[in-house]
Parts: C-alpha cells; structure tokens; sequence
C-alpha cells in the first residue's frame, strides 16, 4: 500500500449508472483525478468504463474484468482504482484474477486511495492514528481481506493460501490492534475534551473552519490569525486541527478559531468515525464557518455534501455561517442567485487574497459573542 514517493501508474476503473449524465460521469472522474493528483506521485494512464451498476463477485462484470485483464497484459500499471466501494471479497477476487499477469499489482478503491492521501499528509501522532484505525475498520477483520494482505507480505505467490489457523490468528491480531489504536486515540481524545472544556471555562468563545476540501479553508484562518500553515491546491491538505486567536478589540478579548480536515463526496463513515477528535473543535465551537469556494462550477453540489456532513455531525444550523471565498477567482459571480440558492444561512463574500469581506465578517460574526 505504500509507495513512499517512487512513482506509481494507475489505472482508473468506473463503473456509472446508466441513467447518470455524462457530465456526471465526468464530475466524478474528475474528482477521482483530482484525488489521484494529491497523492502526489501518481500518473493515471487509462481509464476503463462500464455503464451498469455493481455485481457480486467482482464489482463490475466478467467481460470487463478481462478488459481490464487485458490492458494490465500490455501496459505497465502498479494499482487498479476503482471508483467506488469494493468489499473485501470483491478486492480478493479482483487481485487474484491480475496476479498471474503482474503479482505486484494492487487493487484499490476510493477509500484505499483516500487513506494513502492521509497517510502522505499525516503529520501528528493523532492524525496517523486516526488513519490507522480508519484503514484496519476498511479492511476489517475479514478473512479474505486480511489473508489475502499478510500472504502477499509474507512473499506473494508461494504463500497465497493461509490456513485456517492463520486467518482466526489474524482476527485476534486484528481485534487486539484495533482495541490498541482505540484506547491510544480515546486518550488523545479525552485531552482535546479537557481543553475544550477548559477553554469554555474560561469564557473563551470559538469559531471553526469547516467546508469542501480545498475551499480556502487554511486561507482563511491564515489570513485571519497571521499563521502561515500549509495552503495547497491539492485536496486534503489539512488533516489535524490547527487552533489559534483572533483578537476582536469589540469585545477587548481574542476568540479562538479552529482549522481542520476538508470534506469530500461519499466521505466513508469509517472516516468520519475514525476524525471524531479531530472533528471535536467543529462540534463544540460556538460558531460554524461554513467555507466555500464561489469559483467552483459544482458549488451547489458541495455545499450540499458539507451540509449533509455538518448534519450529520449534529452541528445546529443556527450555529452556521457561508463564508463564499475566492470572490477574487469569479468577478461575475451572480451573487443575488447564490443567495436565494443557500438562505436561511446568514452569509458574507470574501476573499482571503485580497482581503475584500474579510472585515464584514468578523463584523457579522461578532454579535454572536455578545450574549
Ligand atoms: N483565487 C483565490 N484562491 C484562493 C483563495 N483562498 C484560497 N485559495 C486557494 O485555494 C487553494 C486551497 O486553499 P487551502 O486554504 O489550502 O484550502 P483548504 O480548504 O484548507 O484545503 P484542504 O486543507 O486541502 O481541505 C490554494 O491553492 C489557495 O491558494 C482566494 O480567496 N482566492
Ligand atoms: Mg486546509
């Protein structure tokens, strides 16, 4: 799973519901791309389509499957994407089916692909964790699944069948490892808790940063602490929260404002489990900034994914704020058509480049710190 810098070619496996429109079709690919790309190291050669919908033992169809077959025969291909959720018998039988052609080859699926991006950009003890436990919740204590990856560890082709005994050793090791990432991420958990808790003592107020990945996020809170953490155009490249002060001499005293992890289509619940402490500093705060990038042709689209999210966090909506960015990337941005799209959110436009809107919001926000 992990290729640690060297270069890795992909092949893009999608499978599309007949009735989607092409330019559904090629949203999504684009997002799969786009996912591809913050990897960082990742080329993608081809793309194989199938029109239909999933099937049992192979996720898309005999036919396809040798199409695919096919391609890895004559092209080099390190990992076979596919966009969409495989389960673990699905994985087995798919690699099985590509071994004899290339016995490296991997067969990954969107949240495959979506951990290695997180495993490139964790940085803290807390975000690697929460992938750890994200990734073993993937996988799961399946027998296939976890046959099939220690086998292909333990040296490939000669050790392919594990016996009974190795797999009920595997479940064990699994479940122990598991309780293991648990008890260490409850910890960790507990202490952002107390600092929570803390902060509220103290009469602090707190705002946090959530929305889309790649919506301005980082920016935002840049602009507004005179931080410089990591902006980059690539998804996901905020994975722990990040807390600094606001100071807002209104009310002689700062507000602490929170950064955190972007959100994204289909974000896997197992994800969305596994950032629960991450996402604590969102859940608790005071006030919601929903950033979004006005730019996006899909912006509807995502706001509707992060509010969703947002929901299902149980974040009230009256602790919400749009926050449209990027005004600077779209001058003929029809603002009157965006509004009447997202009320009943109270909202400002703004852009974290040219600092246009940035007063107006901490003038809008500010009321809500009076009480
Ligand atoms: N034109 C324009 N670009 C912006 C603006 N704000 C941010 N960007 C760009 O948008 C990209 C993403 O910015 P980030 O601040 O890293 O976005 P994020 O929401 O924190 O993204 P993740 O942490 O990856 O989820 C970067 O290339 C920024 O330079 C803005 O106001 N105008
Ligand atoms: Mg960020």
């Amino acid at each position: 799973m992990e290729h640690s810098g060297q270069p890795i070619t992909m092949l893009f496996v999608c499978l599309a519901d007949a009735k989607l429109a092409q330019s559904e079709i090629e949203k999504n690919i684009t997002e799969l791309w786009n996912l591809a790309s913050a990897l960082g190291n990742a080329t993608v050669v081809d793309i194989i389509l199938q029109k239909g919908v999933p099937q049992r033992p192979l996720y898309i169809g005999p036919g396809k499957a040798r199409e695919v077959a096919d391609y890895i025969n004559n092209h080099k291909v390190d990992v076979i994407v596919v966009d969409g959720a495989l389960t673990p018998n699905q994985k087995f039988n798919l690699t099985k089916m590509y071994w004899d052609t290339n016995p490296k080859i991997e067969v990954w699926d969107r949240m495959d692909l979506i951990l290695s991006i997180f495993s490139r950009h964790a940085r803290t003890t807390e975000a690697k964790l929460q992938i750890e436990m994200a990734r073993m919740r993937h996988m799961g204590p399946s027998i296939y699944g976890m046959g099939m990856i220690l086998s292909r560890q333990a040296g490939g082709i000669g050790t392919r069948g594990l016996g009974e005994t190795n797999t009920e050793l595997m479940k064990r090791h699994w479940k122990r490892e598991m309780k293991r990432v648990t008890e260490d991420l409850g910890k960790l958990k507990g202490i952002r808790e107390r600092q929570i808790e803390h902060r509220r003592n103290a009469g602090l107020s707190t705002v946090s940063l959530v929305g889309y990945t790649n919506a301005g996020k980082t920016s935002l809170f840049n602009a507004l602490t005179h931080k410089k953490n990591l902006v980059e155009n690539a998804l996901f490249a905020t994975l722990d929260s990040a807390v600094g002060e606001i100071y807002m001499p209104e009310l002689g005293k700062s507000i602490i404002i929170s950064d955190t992890i972007g959100f994204i289509k289909d974000l896997p619940p197992e994800l969305i489990e596994a950032f629960t402490s991450t996402l604590l500093e969102s859940i608790s705060a005071d006030v919601v900034l929903h950033v979004i990038d006005a730019s996006d042709p899909d912006i509807f689209g995502k706001i509707d994914i992060v509010e969703d999210i947002l929901h299902q966090l149980g974040i009230p909506e009256e602790k919400v704020f749009l926050v449209f960015n990027k005004i600077d990337a779209i001058p003929e941005l029809n603002r009157e058509k965006v509004i009447t799209r997202t009320v009943p959110y109270p909202h400002v436009f703004l852009s974290t480049v040219t600092r246009e809107g940035m007063d107006e919001l901490l003038a809008a926000i500010l009321p809500r710190f009076k009480k």
